[in-house]
This record gives C-alpha cells, structure tokens and sequence, in this order.
C-alpha cells in the first residue's frame, strides 16, 4: 500500500470495474477527439485498475458486456453508499441493460433497491460528499429518477439535492470532491447556489478535464496533461497520481466513470 502525506481511515473497500470491449468505439460520444484504439484503452483500463489496487481497493472485475461499448462506464449503473447500493435506469437507451447481473454482485455487500421507469439515473451525475449527495439533472438523469433517488437516500439517512447540470455529459463532468470542505469545480460551475459554503478549487482556461478527478482514500487520481491543475492540487493534504485516460476521454468518459468505489 502507498505511504499517504495524511494516514487517513480508508473511505473505500473495494472497486468494481469491467474491461472495455473490442466494440469500444461504438459507443456514445460527442468529444470530436477521434476513435480509440482499442489495445491502448486497455492500457489505459490496467494502468487505472492498478491504482485503486494499489490504494487498498479490493477489485472486482467483470468482463466486458457483448453488445454494449459503454459498459466499462460502470459508475453509471449505480450509486453505492455506506448504507444502500441503487442499481440505476440509465438514460441514454443504448445504455440500459447494462445494469443487468450487477444486482448479484452487490447484493453481497449492501440492501439494493432499483430506479424504475419513467425515473432514468446515471451514476456520473451523483456525487457523494459524506453524508451528502449532489444529484445532477442532466440529458441522463431526469426529474422522477432524481426524486426516486432522493426518496431512497433520505430514507436511509443520507440529504441530497438536485443540480441542473448544464453544461457537459454528466455532473461529475464538471464537478468532484477534493477531500475536506472542497470541491474541484469548472469555470462553469464555480459560484453555484448549490455549492455555496464549499471551498471551490476552480479549474483554469483549458484545464476544464480535469474536473473528473478521483479521491480514493485520500489520493486524488487525476487525468495527465493539465499542470496547472497538478500544481494547485499537489499543495493540498492529499497525495496526486495523474494516469493517461486519451483514449477514456474520447468516449467522454474519465477517471470516476471507470469505477464503483465503496
Ligand atoms: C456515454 O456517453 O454514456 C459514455 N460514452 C461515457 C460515459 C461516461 N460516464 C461518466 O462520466 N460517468
């Protein structure tokens, strides 16, 4: 395990991840950045899992899903906290099914109770902060699924809110947890009602990517390729890895979106 700059209690046991599939380039996407190649995602895919493992993580990986190229997105199918693991109803069609065979797994870990139509949730437009969720109203996640999530959060003692999205694929798109009373947030997001009370770090021109930054037991996992972004983060209490996801990012995905940490 990697010697922290704060000994810090875990917050996070175990990940589940699932390989990308050879169809990789089949899914969904708007970046514009070109189609990845398949073996490098991979890399990329390892390189990633090596991490959490490295963190302390109990992995559990799933193979890829035939027939569905953004199932290595497996954030999106579930929100999981301390008390309860919700297996979502993604939003985008081309994505439900995915969700299907996770009840197995974490049923092992947790009660599980699903978001059921009309109500449709992604997991990257949740954000946990403690005890506390931001719910983001996005393209993916509608009016009914939050409401349906919010019912199952409070009812097993957790607060939350909805946040209109706006800008970007999902709300962790634009805005993570940077550990104590922090947020990374972009430019966009920075000075949103809903975020008042939390210190904002707020991304600079260009840097935007890196709001999908990953805190794992006090490391922040962060996309390679944005220094000013590094230099600020590396001031705080927390150590920085940056990990190289070019081929991730084609598919508008990133760091949080490739696990389910609890
Ligand atoms: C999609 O559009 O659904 C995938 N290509 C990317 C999903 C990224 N997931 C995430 O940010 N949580």
């Amino acid at each position: 395990m990697m010697m922290s700059k704060l000994q810090k209690k875990p917050m996070f046991r175990h990940a589940i991840v699932r390989r990308p599939g050879i169809d990789c380039a089949q899914g969904l996407t708007t970046a514009g950045l070109g189609a990845p190649d398949y073996h490098e995602l991979c890399k990329q895919h390892d390189a990633y899992v090596t991490i959490l493992d490295s963190l302390g993580l109990e992995i559990h990986a799933l193979e890829a899903l035939s027939g569905y190229p953004d199932a290595y997105f497996v954030e999106d199918v579930a929100i999981i906290t301390p008390k309860v693991a919700v297996i979502t109803n993604p939003g985008a069609p081309a994505r439900q099914g995915e969700e299907d065979g996770l009840e197995d797994l974490l049923s092992d870990f947790r009660e599980t109770v699903r978001i059921r139509p009309p109500g449709t949730v992604e997991g990257g437009d949740v954000l946990m902060v403690g005890n506390h969720f931001f719910v983001g109203l996005s393209d993916r996640t509608n009016e009914e699924g939050a409401r349906q999530l919010g019912a199952i959060l409070e009812s097993h003692g957790h607060t939350w809110r909805p946040v209109p999205v706006g800008a970007g694929l999902h709300l962790k798109s634009s805005i993570n947890y940077a550990g104590g009373n922090r947020l990374i947030v972009t430019q966009d997001f920075a000075g949103r009602e809903e975020i008042a009370g939390y210190e904002q770090i707020i991304l600079n021109d260009g840097e935007a990517y890196a709001a999908n930054t990953l805190l794992v037991n006090g490391t922040l996992i962060m996309p390679a390729g944005y220094p000013r972004t590094r230099a600020r983060l590396s001031e705080l209490d927390l150590d920085v890895i940056e990990i190289d996801v070019s081929e991730v990012q084609k598919m508008d995905g990133g760091l949080t979106c490739m696990s389910l940490r609890f």
